[in-house]
């Protein structure tokens, strides 16, 4: 059995828990991070030294970084679906998963955190604003890549879909102003018919702090 600790609103853990979802893996969940706290323990620094969620065990082995994670539990267990088999497509999996850690997440995480991690009064606006604009700068390369094939990898849904995947939920259902992107809604179209996505992923975020906080209280640690 994987274990995994993480509440279950959190991006990263999110990332996780969709892949094994996708995989139909059986682990237990422990819900640690943001208001339940636990991640300055002994126990869980001794997992991850940097006090961050997710963390896996598996075959009593820790492992963290949710892309490293992914990558992981679909070379042992996703041979057929998640793991595109030819090597160009399964690196063209990797770039994407790649662009997303190192490109993606930091310019879109302002807009995100700002916006309904920060309390309105304390809201840096010219921030948000940068960082909005930036991420729909690099979405436009996304949709690019969209135009000419159904899913990131190629033709058939991988892991290199599923970390934009997850905040392309949030991005979307943000109170923003958007471009119109085409290809990545129908993207996201094809995702939202995904069982998996839809338990996992499609979560109600809130609009503001006070609400996302809410929303977290009535996490519960079963999934
Ligand atoms: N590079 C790490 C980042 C992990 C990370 O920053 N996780 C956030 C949640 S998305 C966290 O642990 N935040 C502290 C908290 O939840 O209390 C990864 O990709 O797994």
């Amino acid at each position: 059995m994987i274990e995994l600790w993480g509440r279950k609103n959190s991006n990263n853990v999110m990332t996780v828990i969709w892949t094994m979802s996708e995989l139909d893996l059986k682990y237990q969940r422990y819900n640690v991070g943001g208001s339940f706290g636990g991640l300055d323990t002994e126990e869980f620094l001794e997992m991850n030294p940097n006090g961050r969620i997710p963390v896996i065990k598996h075959q009593g082995k820790p492992l963290y970084e949710a892309t490293t994670i992914v990558r992981y539990l679909a070379g042992i267990f996703g041979q057929e679906n998640l793991l595109p088999q030819d090597s160009y497509e399964r690196a063209v999996a990797d770039q994407w998963m790649d662009w997303f850690k190192s490109t993606f997440y930091p310019a879109f995480h302002p807009t995100f955190w700002g916006l309904i991690r920060t309390p309105e009064d304390q809201r840096n606006h010219q921030l948000i604003e940068e960082s909005a604009s930036r991420t729909a700068d690099l979405l436009s390369i996304v949709e690019r890549r969209l135009q000419t094939t159904p899913y990131l990898a190629g033709d058939t849904f991988s892991i290199g879909d599923i970390p934009l995947g997850t905040c392309i939920y949030r991005y979307l259902n943000l109170e923003i102003s958007r471009p119109s992107f085409p290809a990545i809604e129908s993207w996201y179209q094809k995702l939202e018919n995904r069982p998996a996505y839809q338990k996992h992923v499609m979560i109600p975020f809130g609009r503001n702090n006070a609400e996302w906080l809410e929303l977290e209280a009535t996490l519960s640690s079963d999934d």
